[in-house]
Parts: structure tokens; C-alpha cells; sequence
């Protein structure tokens, strides 16, 4: 590792302790943008790097709430407010249980530049909490969700930070949170995104991700004359991401023969179908159900407490968590043939994996890049909330095209080596980071 690299990681992990997500997002943008520092003096001298590697603000509150049998119980709740110097603060909530401040670090740092590369005005943040929504009725969902805006509510606005889903939150918990919200400031406003249509949500929204992640998978393809028709794919998740991707994977021609959760995948080597999604959606998004009854009901394989990165396949489309594609994986995908990786999770590949993409020189979108989609549709729920007037479906999925093709181009802009080979993520993290950076010397030294 260069010696720089390794004198800032060894400050970063020196003043975050026991936070390795964060570490590992910072080390990845760090090792591509000192080189590009040192040839920029501006940035370097007003501690850009060290600036956006802190951030503006954190907030940690207790999440007290009455379960269904009337105990107590309590939970941690966050929000980090990474950075405002191109937009306020934009990103979303994860409630999961293994949410913690260097995880949501981690997210709100990928935030930032992502946000930048989606070309609107959005800064970047993070929230959530451990709570576990897995099990938990619906009561008790509201019950977390009222309390937990209960606190926030008071830290965030249209103009000031707007949150949004993220792992376990979805279209039921952006409600709870609205509710809660409108109710304790008497204002309707677009202060979250991921909203019901009938109430400021913008149409896409949740197809967004994952349709974005495909785009961007075309787009890298086109740059080989290819593209995903007649090729075989494998997609991890099996929530708002995974569901979508499969959907446009179908509708482009391609096929998806894997899902997972986090028990295990299925293997479905005849595709997962419009029908047999229509499936998987009702299971996971109304059921709450396993990924497992899939198998069951369709007579295929399900490998327990397994990835299914060892199905061979000529896509692959991580949409479930971090770290869930490692070194051995990359090789293993990589030896069945696999061509290009979209990542529509967030950090889903260890940077031993990253390192055995470039090495072979695929096509490889990293996750700022390929799952801006959903972060730029909710800026576009923003715009039509500013102007109290929706857009059609076409509208918002031609800008989100748009916007996918842009990140794209800005990656090849400024990711391209001599021999030809586009490094997405030298040109994700560069181009994200530009204009950030820009701004934050416009802006001064805040
Ligand atoms: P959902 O909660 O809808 O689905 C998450 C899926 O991932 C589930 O299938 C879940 O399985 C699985 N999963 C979650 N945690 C783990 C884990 N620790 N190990 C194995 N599997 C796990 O979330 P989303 O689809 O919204 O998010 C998926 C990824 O995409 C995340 O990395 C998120 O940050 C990223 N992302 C999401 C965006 C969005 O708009 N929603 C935008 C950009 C990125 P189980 O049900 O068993 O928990
Ligand atoms: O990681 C992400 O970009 C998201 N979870 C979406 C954030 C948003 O504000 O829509």
C-alpha cells in the first residue's frame, strides 16, 4: 500500500476505533483519491480528505417502546449528518440489528460521494437503529417507528435533512416515520422519501435501485458491444433491491436463477419468472416469509446458511448487505465466467474482491456508482414534492436513465487507464469527490 495511504488510515483508525466498515469505506476511496490529491495541491492544503472523513454532526438518541405483550424495551437510534456542502443531508435509515456507528459511517461516507454523482443537489447522511423488525407485528412496528421520530423529528427537515429507506425500512416504516412526523410538526412536507403515492411519494421510487443497478450494468456492457439478453445472472437479496433488479434483468431478456436472504439462496436454474417474482414479492413484502418457502413451492434447490456466488453465471447483481462477496467468491465467480458485477447493495465486496475484479479486468460497478439509481429518484421526489406536482412513470424512469448514464460516463471520464480498462471505482470515487470538494473550498473552512 502507499505510504500515504497508509500514514492517513493509520489517523482514521486511530480516531474511530472499532468501527472496520468505516475504516474499510474510508481505505477505498483513500487509496484512489491521494494520488489524485497529490496532482490537485488545492484540495490537499485545505484538508478536503480529512474533512469529509468527519462528520458534521452525529446524533444518538435512546429509542424507548412498549412491545405487544407490554414490556419495555429500548433501542439506539442515529443519524449522521455527513456532509451539507452541495445539498442538505440525504440518505437512509437501516433498522437492522447489526446497526452500529461505524456501519452507518461507512453508508454515510459511500453517501456523499454518491449523492454528488447522481448530479443533484443532495448532501449525505445515514441513519437507523438496531432494532430488528423481523418477527415484530405491525403494532409494534408503529410503536418503534413513532418513537424513535419521536426524537429525530427534531433534527431533520425538507430543507435540513430528509431520510429514506434502507435495510428493513420500506414503504410500511416511511409511513410510521411520516405520520409521526407531520403529526408532532403540523407541516405535510417532503421531509422523507420512499412515500405512498397518495401522499407526496414519487412513482419508481421503489423499482428505482434495483432498475438503476441494471441500467448501469447495461450501459458498462455497451462499452463491449454487449448486453444482458439470453445471459444468465445471480442476484443476492431478496428485498426491495433484488426484487427489482430481477424484474428489469427480465424485462431486458436476461435471466435470474438465484435469491437469497439471510438463511440462505435458492437455485433456480429455469429463471425466476415475472410470475414467480409476483411470488417472492408477496411472500417477502406482505408475508414476511423466508426465502426458503420459494424452493418448496417451486421444487428447486435451497442451500442453507450458503451465497450463491458459486452458481455460474455471466452477471451478478449483490443486492443483500457489506461483505457479502470475499476473496474466494470473486475467483469463483470469476472462473464460472462472470463478466460484470453491479452492485446494488452497498460495499457488498471485500477489498480483496475489488482487487480480483480489476485484476481481471471485468466490468465492475461499484455500489456508489451502480445503486445511485435510488438516492437520485428519491432527489426527484424532492423536486416534484418543491413543485406539488407528480410526475408519470415515464417521466421519472427516462431521468432515471438519464442520470445512470451520466454517473456512467462520469466514471469513464475520469476511471479510464492507459490500456484502455475503465476503473469504475477510481472513477466513481473522483468524480463524486470533485465536486464536493469544489464546494467545500467555495464555502470556506467550515
Ligand atoms: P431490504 O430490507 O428490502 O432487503 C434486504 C435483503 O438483504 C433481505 O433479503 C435480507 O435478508 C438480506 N440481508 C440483510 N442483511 C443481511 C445480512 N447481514 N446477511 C445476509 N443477508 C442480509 O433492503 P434493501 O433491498 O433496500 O437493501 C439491500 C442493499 O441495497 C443494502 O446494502 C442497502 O444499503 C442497499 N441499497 C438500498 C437502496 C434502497 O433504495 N433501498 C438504495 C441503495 C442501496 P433477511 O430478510 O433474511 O434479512
Ligand atoms: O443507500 C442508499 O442510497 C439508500 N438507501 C437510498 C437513500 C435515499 O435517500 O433514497
Amino acid at each position: 500500500m502507499d505510504s500515504r495511504v497508509k500514514q492517513f488510515m493509520a489517523k482514521i483508525e486511530a480516531k474511530n476505533p472499532a468501527e472496520p466498515e468505516f475504516h474499510q469505506a474510508v481505505m477505498e476511496v483513500a487509496e484512489t483519491l491521494i494520488p489524485y490529491i497529490e496532482e490537485h495541491p488545492r484540495y490537499k492544503h485545505a484538508k478536503i480528505l480529512e474533512r469529509i472523513a468527519e462528520p458534521e454532526r452525529i446524533i444518538i438518541f435512546r429509542v424507548p417502546w412498549m412491545n405487544d405483550k407490554g414490556e419495555v424495551e429500548i433501542n439506539r437510534g442515529f443519524r449522521i449528518e455527513m456532509n451539507s456542502a452541495i445539498g442538505p443531508y440525504k440518505g437512509g435509515l437501516r433498522f437492522h440489528p447489526t446497526v452500529n456507528l461505524g456501519v452507518l459511517k461507512f453508508l454515510a461516507f459511500e453517501q456523499v460521494l454518491k449523492n454528488s454523482l447522481t448530479t443533484l443537489p443532495m448532501g449525505g447522511g445515514k441513519g437507523g437503529s438496531d432494532f430488528d423488525p423481523k418477527g415484530k407485528s405491525d403494532n409494534e412496528v408503529m410503536k418503534f417507528c413513532q418513537s424513535f421520530m419521536t426524537e429525530l423529528n427534531r433534527h431533520i427537515g425538507p430543507n435540513t435533512d430528509i431520510p429514506a429507506g434502507d435495510i428493513g425500512v420500506g414503504g410500511r416504516e416511511i409511513g410510521f416515520l411520516f405520520g409521526q412526523y407531520k403529526r408532532i410538526k403540523n407541516e405535510f412536507t417532503g421531509v422523507l422519501t420512499g412515500k405512498g403515492l397518495e401522499w407526496g411519494g414519487s412513482l419508481i421510487r421503489p423499482e428505482a435501485t434495483g432498475y438503476g443497478a441494471v441500467y448501469f450494468a447495461e450501459e458498462m456492457l455497451k462499452t463491449k458491444g454487449d448486453s444482458l439478453k439470453g445471459k444468465t445472472c445471480v442476484v443476492s437479496g431478496s428485498g426491495n433491491v433484488a426484487q427489482y433488479t430481477t424484474e428489469k434483468i427480465n424485462e431486458l431478456g436476461g435471466k435470474v436463477v438465484t435469491l437469497s436472504d439471510s438463511a440462505g439462496f435458492i437455485y433456480d436454474p429455469k429463471g425466476i419468472d415475472k410470475e414467480k417474482l409476483a411470488y417472492i414479492m408477496e411472500l417477502k413484502n406482505i408475508k414476511r416469509g423466508r426465502i426458503s418457502e420459494y424452493a418448496e413451492r417451486y421444487g428447486v434447490e435451497y442451500f442453507n446458511g450458503e451465497r450463491p456466488w458459486k452458481i455460474k453465471a455471466f452477471a451478478a447483481f449483490p443486492s443483500a448487505t457489506q461483505n457479502e462477496i470475499n476473496e474466494e467468491e470473486a475467483r469463483l465467480l470469476i472462473s464460472n465466467g462472470c463478466k460484470v458485477v453491479s452492485e446494488g447493495a452497498n460495499m457488498p465486496s471485500s477489498p480483496e474482491a475489488i482487487e480480483v475484479y480489476l485484476e481481471h479486468k471485468i466490468l465492475y460497478g461499484p455500489g456508489k456508482a451502480a445503486n445511485a439509481g435510488g438516492v437520485a429518484v428519491s432527489g426527484l421526489e424532492m423536486t416534484q414534492n418543491s413543485m406539488r406536482l407528480p410526475w408519470s412513470r415515464e417521466e421519472v424512469d427516462r431521468r432515471l436513465q438519464e442520470i445512470m448514464k451520466n454517473i456512467h460516463s462520469t466514471c469513464v471520464k475520469h476511471g479510464s487507464e492507459e490500456n484502455g480498462y475503465v476503473n469504475y471505482v477510481k472513477g466513481a470515487n473522483i468524480g463524486g469527490f470533485v465536486k464536493v470538494a469544489d464546494a467545500m473550498l467555495a464555502q470556506g473552512i467550515v
